[in-house]
């Protein structure tokens, strides 16, 4: 019996994946020592650019929102500097052809610029079917929210078991979950139907001086998260840009911290330290 991908490294891991967004991102996780995605979830452009251009060092994915599409150059040519990936966090939701629709086209054109998308498994496997016809001919990956990091999350039990299953059907395109924990096995009518599979989760919800916004936010630490749930990336918003997305001088020092801590984790995971 192999032993669970958890255990493995990132570099190691490359080779069960077809999906070429799933390989860059393990790549460039090694390559950079980062399992840090920063999301910026900033209303102003001038913010959103200064935000990435400071943690983009020490992350290698970083997830966009709120912004027009003049500044997909300035997006691009930042992710060459630095050498990371984009993740727009659209959590896509509807119909097969609504989400094609919604996934190519309109003002973001996500599909021409975001490596990585997700969706919430709540439409069924059609929604994968449609996010899928756009972005598999351009080697983009999906995540597959089978959990939530909220308090009263109703992704749990039977739906997160789905959403699994509907992954599982689609290994091509949905590379991972945004998940609080790994989801090996889960909903897997027999135990080797699952065995070789391996999935990268992503998880929000990091927080290392709260526990939570007044808003049903729920924090753990990197070292909760990678070390004791295995998760493979830490998503960090506000742990990182703080109140005041202006102060772009202490972030790259946040940025830092986070990324060291979830490295730590990973390193002492896979008994590399
Ligand atoms: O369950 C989830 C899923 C997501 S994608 N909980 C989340 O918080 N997120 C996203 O992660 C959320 O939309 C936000 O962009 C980020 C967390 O931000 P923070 O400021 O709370 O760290």
């Amino acid at each position: 019996m192999p032993s669970s991908p958890h255990t493995q490294s990132y570099a190691a891991r490359i080779k069960h994946f077809t999906n070429p967004t799933a390989k860059l991102i393990l790549e460039t996780m090694e390559r950079k020592k980062s399992n840090l995605a920063v999301s910026v979830d900033v209303t102003d452009p001038n913010d959103l650019l200064a935000i990435i251009d400071a943690v983009g060092p020490h992350t290698h994915v970083d997830i966009v929102e709120n912004f027009s599409y003049s500044l997909i150059e300035s997006l691009q040519g930042l992710a060459a500097k630095h050498d990371f990936l984009y993740f727009e966090d659209r959590k896509f939701a509807d119909i097969g052809n609504t989400v094609a629709l919604q996934y190519s086209s309109g003002v973001h054109k996500i599909a021409s610029w975001s490596h990585l998308t997700n969706a919430h498994p709540v439409p069924g496997p059609s929604i994968i079917k449609g996010l899928s016809s756009v972005g598999l001919p351009l080697g983009r990956g999906l995540l597959l929210l089978a959990e939530m990091s909220t308090q009263g999350s109703l992704a749990v039990g039977a739906y997160t078991e789905e959403a699994v299953r509907m992954a599982r059907q689609h290994r091509d395109f949905v590379i991972g979950f945004i998940a609080q924990r790994r989801m090996d096995g889960i909903g897997a009518e027999k135990e080797e139907d699952a065995s070789e599979e391996d999935f990268l989760i992503l998880t929000p919800g990091i927080g290392l001086e709260s526990k939570g916004d007044n808003m049903g936010q729920q924090y753990r630490t990197p070292h909760e998260a990678v070390y004791v749930s295995g998760c493979d990336v830490i998503i960090v918003g506000r742990g990182i840009y703080g109140t005041d997305p202006k102060a772009v001088s202490t972030i790259a020092a946040k940025a830092e911290r986070y990324m060291a801590e979830g490295w730590a984790a990973y390193l002492a995971r896979t008994g590399q330290q």
